[in-house]
């Protein structure tokens, strides 16, 4: 059992967090008992930032994750980096920008491969947000590239999701691909620096408030990252969205697709792609192969 590590993460231990995170990453041994030793008894929220790549994200993180600091809160962040080689330049912007947070006790950045899911978030992304409630963060931020199904999959984790957009492609919001909009719990207009930004936001507006029937109105936060600006309206937005979410029915629901996603994860857990592969790769050359029999082998 690894109850130092839990009581070191929990005390705010930076290298037993790393290491918890490691141990849960690696399937090593103990991990699922230090995961069944977590206690939840605050209510830390998982703040989602997705958008599409080049956004802003890393720059509005690292600037908020600032303004928080100021606030006395104590910051984890995670970004999930795509396993994509295109993004590796990005990257190492987004660490040469987090660095001088590194230092700081009060801030915690780790990044996580989206390894195999295509697009999706990083496959043990539930279970390291949870270790961070427990090591007592007051806020967990986690940037996902807005590629793939990783934008739906992060309004699943997050309580609260923030979608960031920016004034490009002029009047085009029709563009952001369907089912986008929906998950914003806050839109963040990044950016707005940018001329073109105004009729982008009326736009954004009418796009987003023409459905009444909503309980909760998502608003649109402009921001100019690097300059700083609308830290404290974004701020504002994310708490008033975690009060009403409180009352709402979305917590129960998220709770549900998490443990239906658990036990997932648990049931193919052995399901070795590469084996399956080279098995194919042989078996599929069968006049008779059929693959309805052949997964049959798999289930129960
Ligand atoms: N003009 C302007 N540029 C910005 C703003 N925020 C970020 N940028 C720039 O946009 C580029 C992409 O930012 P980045 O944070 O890496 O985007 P990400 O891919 O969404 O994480 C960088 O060159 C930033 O300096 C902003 O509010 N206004
Ligand atoms: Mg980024």
């Amino acid at each position: 059992m690894h109850s130092d590590l839990l009581i070191q993460l929990q005390n705010g231990n930076k290298r037993a967090l790393a290491r918890a995170i490691s141990l849960i990453e690696n399937d090593s041994e103990g991990y699922e008992q230090l995961l069944e030793s977590l206690n939840f008894n605050r209510n830390i929220p998982i703040i989602g930032i997705t958008g599409p790549p080049g956004a802003g994200k890393s720059t509005l993180i690292n600037a908020f994750t600032k303004y928080l600091i100021n606030l006395n809160k104590k910051v984890a962040v995670i970004a999930v980096d795509p396993s994509s080689p295109f993004n590796k330049g990005s990257l190492m912007g987004d660490r040469l920008r987090m660095n001088e947070h590194f230092l700081n006790p009060n801030i915690f950045i780790r990044s996580m491969a989206s390894r195999g899911s295509l697009g999706g978030l990083a496959p043990k992304i539930f279970e390291v947000a949870d270790l961070l409630k427990a090591a007592n963060f007051d806020y967990i931020i986690i940037e996902t590239v807005g590629v793939g199904q990783s934008e739906i999959e992060i309004a699943s984790l997050a309580d609260t999701t923030v979608l960031v957009l920016v004034p490009e492609g002029g009047d085009e919001i029709q563009t952001i691909k369907s089912g986008i909009m929906e998950i914003a719990d806050v839109f963040v207009l990044n950016k707005s620096d940018r001329s073109g930004a105004d009729s982008f936001f009326k736009n954004l507006f009418s796009l987003a408030h023409n459905n009444a029937s909503t309980e909760w109105e998502t608003p649109i936060i402009k921001t100019v990252a690097h300059k700083y600006e609308g830290l404290e309206q974004l701020f504002e937005a994310i708490e008033k969205h975690q009060k009403a979410n409180i009352f709402s029915n979305k917590k129960n629901l998220l709770l549900a697709e998490k443990a239906i996603m658990l036990i997932k994860n648990i049931r193919v857990k052995d399901l070795n792609f590469e084996y399956i592969f080279n098995d194919l790769k042989e078996i599929s050359k069968n006049k008779n192969f059929n693959i309805y029999r052949y997964v049959k082998k798999y289930i129960n």
